[in-house]
């Protein structure tokens, strides 16, 4: 998603807004930060929650599986936002050192929601996409 930057001399600024440039309700708010580089995080698909992720600052790679297969997409800039559908597996890594992850989430936190293991994905989600083995 490219977000409308409103640039004038002071600097920039971005306006997001539910159900206008989020097409969802925003239930919950969190950030990510901190993170050394060599870590993932994620590893995990979701049943209902939908989300977009912002890096603020700094830069990360987050990679999504879905059922047209894997795609590796660069949050860069502020401006730039990724929409994680619920079903998509994603991953984030190579976060830059003073990276800040926003979420924005359409749903309560709820464990209940997450599929933690890659197997059990695909087992709820079976598609020949996944027959590229492993991956977490
Ligand atoms: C996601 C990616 C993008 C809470 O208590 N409340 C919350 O709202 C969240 C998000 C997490 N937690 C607890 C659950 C764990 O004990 O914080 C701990 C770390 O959570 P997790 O390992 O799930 O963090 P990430 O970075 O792997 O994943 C998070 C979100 O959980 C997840 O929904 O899609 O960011």
């Amino acid at each position: 998603m490219d977000f409308k930057e409103i640039v004038d001399s002071r600097g920039k600024l971005v306006a997001i807004e539910q159900e206008k440039t989020i097409p969802f309700e925003i239930k919950r708010v969190f950030y990510i930060y901190g993170v050394n580089p060599f870590e993932n995080r994620g590893a995990h698909a979701h049943y209902r929650t939908k989300q977009v992720l912002i890096a603020l600052n700094g830069r990360c790679m987050v990679t999504v599986e879905n059922e047209n297969g894997r795609l590796e997409i660069l949050l860069d800039h502020p401006s730039k936002g990724l929409l994680i559908e619920p079903h998509e597996w994603h991953v984030m890594g190579e976060f830059t050192e003073g990276c800040i992850l926003l979420v924005l989430a359409s749903e309560h936190y709820d464990e209940k929601d997450y599929i933690r293991s890659y197997d059990q994905y695909l087992e709820v989600y079976p598609r020949a996409s996944h027959k590229g083995g492993s991956f977490q």
